[in-house]
C-alpha cells in the first residue's frame, strides 16, 4: 500500500516530544492553540498569561501584525535563496543593521537557525581563528557548571547540567568547566546583581595554569545564566573573566540566546554589564520567535583574521542550508522596527524595579529558598521535598498553569520572563497567580 499522507484523527502519540516526559504528559496534556499580547488561550478557550514569553524568546509579545505583514511580503517575493557562493538583499540589510546595534567592535553577522547551532558555530569560528592567526594549538573549550548552550555535541560538551550530558557518550574532548556561580549560602535574596563570587573567574586562571594557555581557545559563558534557574552574575565577575581572557589570548563568547535583545532592560548584556565579548551568540527574541533564527555576532578583528589567504578560498568550512534564511531576515528586520518604535529595551529597564519588587515579595512563602533577578526576569528557588527532588517544581507548575499562568520549572526552580511588552497590573498578576501556585503545591 501506498503510504498516505491523509489527515489522521488527531493522537498525542506519535509527536516524540522534545524535553517532556512524554508518557505523564500524554495522560494530562497541556495545550496551547492561540496566543496575542501577553496570553496564550488553551484548546478550550480558557487564558493562560506567558510568564515566560514562550521559553524566553517572544520579547515583542504574541501576534505582532507587523512581523505577520513582513513574512508575508517575503514569501510572496521569494520564498527561499542560498547563501552559499549566492546573496539576497535581505541577509545583508539584516546584518548591517545588527552591527549598527551592537556594541563595541561587534561588527559581523553568521546566521543560522537556533541557539545550539549558534553555539556550534561560535566554536567552532573561535578553533579557526586561533588556527588562522597561527595558534593551532588552542584547541581547549572552557564552559562553565550549571551553563546551558543548548543540545548540539558542542553545546552540551561545554554546557553545565547532568541530565544533558550524561546520556550521550564521551562528548568533545579537551573541554573544561569553570564553577558555577550560585552561591544562595551567601547571596540568598539578592536583588539584582549578587555581591559576592566575583573571585570565581579567577578559576579561570587555575584552568589555565593546568592546561596552559597555549591550548586553549575559548571561553563561553551565559552572562547571566538562564536555564539553570537564571543566576545573574556576580558584581565584577564578567569583566575579571574578560581581564583573564584578554591576558592570555582566549576568546570570550557570551552565549546571549536568552540576554539578548533586550530581556535585561538594554539590547544585549554586552551593553548593560559594559564587557565586551570576542563573540556574542544569539537566537530567540532575534525574530521574536515567528521564525526560527539564531546568529553569532563577531568583533572586527576575529572577522579580519579568517579574511587571509587567497581571495578564491572559502574563509570558515560551515554554514547551514537555512543561514540567513529570507523569511527569517524579513521577521528580524520587522522585530528590530519593533523594538524601536515600542522603545521595548527601555520599557524593559523601566518595569524592572517593579518587577523586582513583586517578584522579591514572594519572599516568606513556604518553601521559598532563594529569589533572584535582573531585567525582566527571575528565578525563585523551592525548598525540595525529601526523596523527590523536582516534585514541588513539577507541582508548582502545573498549579500555575491551572491558575492560568505559565512559567518555567526545572527541578525545584522555577523561572520567569515575560513579554517585553507587559502591563504592571499584568506583572501583579503573574505574581499573585505564582504565589498562590506556591502555596497550594507545598
Ligand atoms: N544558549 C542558551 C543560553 C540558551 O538559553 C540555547 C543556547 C539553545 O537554543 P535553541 O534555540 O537551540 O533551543 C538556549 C536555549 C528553559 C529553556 O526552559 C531554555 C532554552 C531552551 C529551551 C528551554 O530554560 N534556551
Ligand atoms: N544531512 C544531509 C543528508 C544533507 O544533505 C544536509 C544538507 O545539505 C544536512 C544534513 C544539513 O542540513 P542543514 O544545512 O539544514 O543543517
Amino acid at each position: 500500500m501506498a503510504a498516505s499522507t491523509a489527515p489522521v484523527a488527531n493522537n498525542l502519540e506519535a509527536f516524540f516530544m522534545p524535553f517532556t516526559a512524554n508518557r505523564q504528559f500524554k495522560k494530562n496534556p497541556r495545550l496551547l492553540a492561540k496566543a496575542k499580547g501577553v496570553h496564550y488561550w488553551t484548546p478550550d478557550g480558557r487564558r493562560v498569561i506567558d510568564g515566560t514569553a514562550g521559553l524566553w524568546c517572544v520579547n515583542a509579545g504574541h501576534g505582532r501584525e507587523e512581523i505577520k505583514q513582513a513574512i508575508a511580503a517575503q514569501l510572496e517575493e521569494m520564498d527561499y535563496a542560498p547563501t552559499f557562493q549566492m546573496g539576497h538583499p535581505r541577509a545583508f540589510e539584516l546584518a548591517a543593521r545588527h552591527a549598527a546595534m551592537l556594541p563595541g567592535d561587534l561588527d559581523h553577522a553568521f546566521y543560522c537557525n537556533s541557539g545550539s547551532e549558534a553555539v556550534d558555530s561560535a566554536l567552532k569560528i573561535a578553533l579557526a581563528y586561533q588556527r588562522a592567526r597561527g595558534e593551532g594549538t588552542r584547541t581547549r573549550l572552557i564552559g562553565r557548571e550549571r551553563g546551558y548552550h543548548g543540545v548540539g555535541f558542542g553545546g552540551i560538551s561545554v554546557g553545565g547540567m547532568a541530565n544533558n550530558r550524561k546520556f550521550f557518550g564521551s562528548l568533545l574532548p579537551g573541554v573544561d568547566h569553570l564553577p558555577h556561580t550560585h552561591l544562595p549560602q551567601k547571596n540568598a535574596f539578592s536583588r539584582g546583581q549578587p555581591e559576592h563570587g566575583a573571585e570565581l573567574a579567577d578559576e579561570l586562571e587555575r584552568i589555565v595554569a593546568l592546561h596552559d594557555a597555549s591550548t586553549i581557545a575559548a571561553v563561553i559563558v551565559e552572562p547571566c545564566a538562564g536555564s539553570t534557574g537564571y543566576l545573574p552574575p556576580p558584581k565584577g565577575y564578567l569583566q575579571r573573566l574578560r581581564e583573564i581572557c584578554t591576558k592570555h589570548g582566549i576568546l570570550l563568547i557570551f552565549d546571549e540566546v536568552i540576554t539578548g535583545f533586550g530581556r535585561l532592560g538594554a539590547s544585549f548584556a554586552a551593553e548593560y554589564f559594559g564587557v565586551i565579548p570576542d563573540l556574542m551568540t544569539v537566537a530567540k527574541g532575534i525574530s521574536n520567535a515567528t521564525v526560527p533564527m539564531g546568529g553569532v555576532f563577531v568583533r572586527k578583528p576575529v572577522y579580519e583574521a579568517l579574511m587571509t589567504g587567497p581571495e578564491n578560498a572559502i574563509e570558515l568550512f560551515h554554514g547551514y542550508t537555512y543561514s540567513a534564511h529570507p523569511l527569517a531576515c524579513a521577521a528580524a528586520g520587522a522585530v528590530l522596527d519593533i523594538y524601536r518604535k515600542d522603545g521595548l529595551f527601555q520599557r524593559a529597564a523601566e518595569l524592572s524595579p517593579y518587577w523586582e519588587d513583586g517578584v522579591h515579595s514572594l519572599k516568606g512563602t513556604p518553601g521559598v529558598t532563594d529569589i533572584r533577578n535582573l531585567g525582566l526576569a527571575a528565578g525563585i528557588d523551592l525548598e525540595s521535598k525529601p526523596g523527590a527532588v523536582g516534585a514541588r517544581g513539577y507541582g508548582a507548575f502545573v498549579k500555575a498553569f491551572e491558575l492560568g499562568l505559565m512559567v518555567r520549572q526545572t527541578g525545584d526552580t522555577l523561572a520567569m520572563s515575560p513579554p517585553l511588552i507587559v502591563e504592571k497590573n499584568q506583572i501583579d498578576e503573574i505574581i499573585d497567580i505564582f504565589g498562590k501556585a506556591i502555596r497550594q503545591a507545598a
